[in-house]
């Protein structure tokens, strides 16, 4: 069983997660287990400080480094225990951005320690000491790391043996190929006086998964070009794209 220990502040914000959904039903099938550390349970003041000023000034105020070791010491005496390694992480803009690679990683390690900080950042000698690798999930910056830790917990969770129904596995594997998704339609035929394309209706399998095929091809390389990069295309795909898109294509590899 795959094992998370998360340090917050607030540990209810990691509820909805444990109780709904996928997620939920991956905790109820006993695929991983959870525990929320919260550093000001390892305050050691009568006021259970965790945070103070920034050395050379400047608005808002630090995570203190004590609390957080105080915090990650438990978390590795009860690894230690159970046998397991922790892989410590923590999350900020500063860090390597997601991916899937990345996500797949992280779902075939034993356990995984996730910090969400707050305030203006944690002191960067705990982080430096204690961290094994930064993410981020994008450029743009949020209140706490929270909301990051959950999108990892989410995206390994579902990675999980067992996780996934066999409808939810086949629905995934789209990403998996380095392409966005197709795009999906559902009753009625018309809405609002838009049809669903003809050829989702035709019954002819093979033309649905060459429009499909063709869709995800053609909106990869309008919308996330990047990822085309990384990938290239055959030219039995090239020949999928109308000539519009193709000739995008073509000037931006400088062919
Ligand atoms: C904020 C920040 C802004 C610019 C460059 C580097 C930075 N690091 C942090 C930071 O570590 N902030 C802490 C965590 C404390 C304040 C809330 N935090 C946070 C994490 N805000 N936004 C993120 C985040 C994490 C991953 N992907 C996107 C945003």
């Amino acid at each position: 069983m795959m094992r998370f220990d998360v340090i917050t502040l607030f540990p209810a914000l990691f509820d909805a997660l444990l109780d709904f959904g996928i997620t939920g039903r991956a905790m109820d099938r006993g695929l991983f287990s959870f525990k929320a550390w919260n550093p000001r349970d390892f305050a050691t003041d009568n006021y259970r400080t965790v945070d103070d000023r920034p050395y050379g000034g400047g608005p808002g105020m630090v995570m203190l480094a004590e609390p957080l070791d105080a915090a990650m010491d438990a978390i590795e005496a009860e690894l230690k225990q159970a046998g397991a390694a922790s892989h410590v992480i923590y999350f900020t803009p500063r860090g390597r951005p997601l991916d899937h690679p990345k996500v797949i990683e992280l779902a075939s390690r034993p356990a995984l320690t996730l910090i969400a900080g707050r305030y203006e950042g944690v002191d960067e000698r705990f982080l430096r000491r204690r961290v094994d690798e930064e993410i981020s999930l994008g450029d743009f910056v949020l209140s706490g790391g929270e909301i990051p830790a959950l999108a990892v917990m989410d995206a390994v969770i579902r990675q999980l043996p067992g996780s996934l129904n066999n409808a939810e596995s086949a629905l995934q594997e789209s990403f998996v190929d380095g392409l966005l998704d197709a795009p999906c339609y559902t009753r009625p035929e018309v809405y609002r006086g838009e049809a669903v394309p003809d050829v989702l209706l035709s019954g002819n399998h093979k033309a649905i998964e060459r429009w499909r095929l063709a869709q995800r091809l053609k909106q990869t390389a309008e919308i996330r070009p990047d990822l085309l990069d990384k990938r290239e295309m055959n030219p039995a795909e090239m020949d999928l794209l109308d000539e519009e898109t193709r000739r995008a294509w073509a000037a931006r590899k400088g062919y």
